[in-house]
């Protein structure tokens, strides 16, 4: 059985006794090794598979602490401004708190599956004729009614269990890596992982930050954020750790997205790939041990498979046809 994170880490959360916990399962996420990857790229890789969280992506990890303490808190609905993710987690952890999620999102900007677990889960989705950051904008507007909850990642408690990847990384690997890669969309998972090396002992991980060059407009729509909230605190962490930002071009986040699925049987989405991206544009020193968090399932984006993959190739039911097509 999962445990769930308020147990696994319950004192370093902000839970209390009269905190109705909301949980689907969230965390103790498989850290995989890569070696294929790392003999490449002369790295000991380690990837946190995020996807196996239970919405598919890491978000779930902050909704349950949010959510349960809005529930605490006695908030009546929750609201956010999502390129996809953050609505899936919402929404399915307002359903099993048995209160209504709002959703903001731009119009056309969200892949597929991500829209349909937000509908299955039962949320008003709003689709905003604008961009996420507009969305942003109105879902704290309506948030500031004080009808609903806010639940992006201006939440703290959002970011409070977010840190929680970090205790787990450092738990398996038995220290704190050389250096944690990951997507920098807002920028709210990387001040969190930056608040959880405050608050363990020891040198923390170098945090690198990967974005998009084109924030406005990346293939990666899960990070199609223009202005992003944390970058004041995303900058304050990264120098810290003695980490820092690269900025990719969507074929380099392309060709680590592909060797992530084909070098080592790991399908994410495609922001997803953007911490290996990162990894082979300035590797580290060699040997490094390195952790690539993996954000989100590919599953969330099938249609994008389609822009690398090749088609399946049709056959009849003849032994002599598929022997050929199959070599
Ligand atoms: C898979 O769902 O912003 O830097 O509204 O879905 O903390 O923003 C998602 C972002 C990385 C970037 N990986 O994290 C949303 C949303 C995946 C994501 C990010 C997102 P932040």
């Amino acid at each position: 059985m999962v445990i769930p994170l308020a147990e696994r880490y319950r004192d370093r959360l902000p839970f209390t006794d009269a905190t109705p916990v909301v949980s689907l399962g969230e965390g103790s996420t498989p850290l995989l090794p890569a070696p294929r990857l790392s003999r490449r790229l002369g790295v000991e890789l380690w990837l946190k598979w995020e996807a196996a969280n239970p919405t598919g992506s890491f978000k779930d990890r902050g909704m349950t602490v949010a959510v349960s303490k809005a529930v605490e808190e006695g908030a009546q609905a929750i609201v956010c401004a999502s390129t996809g993710n953050t609505a899936s987690s919402a929404a399915a952890y307002a359903a099993r708190a048995g209160i209504p999620a709002v959703i903001l999102q731009p119009k056309g900007a969200v892949a597929s599956a991500k829209l349909a677990q937000t509908r299955m889960y039962g949320a008003r989705i709003l689709e905003l004729r604008g961009t996420f950051d507009e969305a942003l904008e109105a879902a704290r507007e309506l948030a500031a009614v004080g009808t609903h909850s806010l639940v992006n990642s201006l939440n703290p408690h959002r970011r409070e269990g977010q840190k929680t990847a970090v205790f787990e990384i450092v738990d398996e690997l038995g220290g704190a890596p050389d250096a944690v890669y990951l997507p920098y969309g807002g920028g709210g998972n990387t001040t969190a992982y930056g608040q959880a090396f405050l608050e363990l002992d020891g040198r923390p991980s170098r945090l690198v930050a990967a974005e998009a060059i084109d924030r406005a407009g990346t293939l990666a729509s899960a990070i199609r954020i223009s202005e992003p909230v944390h970058a004041a605190s995303v900058q304050e962490a990264l120098e810290r750790t003695g980490g820092h930002v690269v900025t990719l071009s969507d074929d380099e986040i392309l060709a680590a997205w592909h060797d992530l699925a084909a070098s080592e049987g790991l399908f994410c989405e495609l922001c997803s790939a953007a911490g290996l991206a990162a990894l082979a544009k300035e590797p580290p020193e060699p040997g490094a041990t390195v952790v690539c968090v993996i954000t989100g399932h590919g599953l969330k984006d099938p249609e994008s498979a389609g822009w690398l993959a090749p088609p399946p190739v049709v056959v009849d039911p003849d032994p002599e046809a598929i022997a050929e097509a199959a070599s």
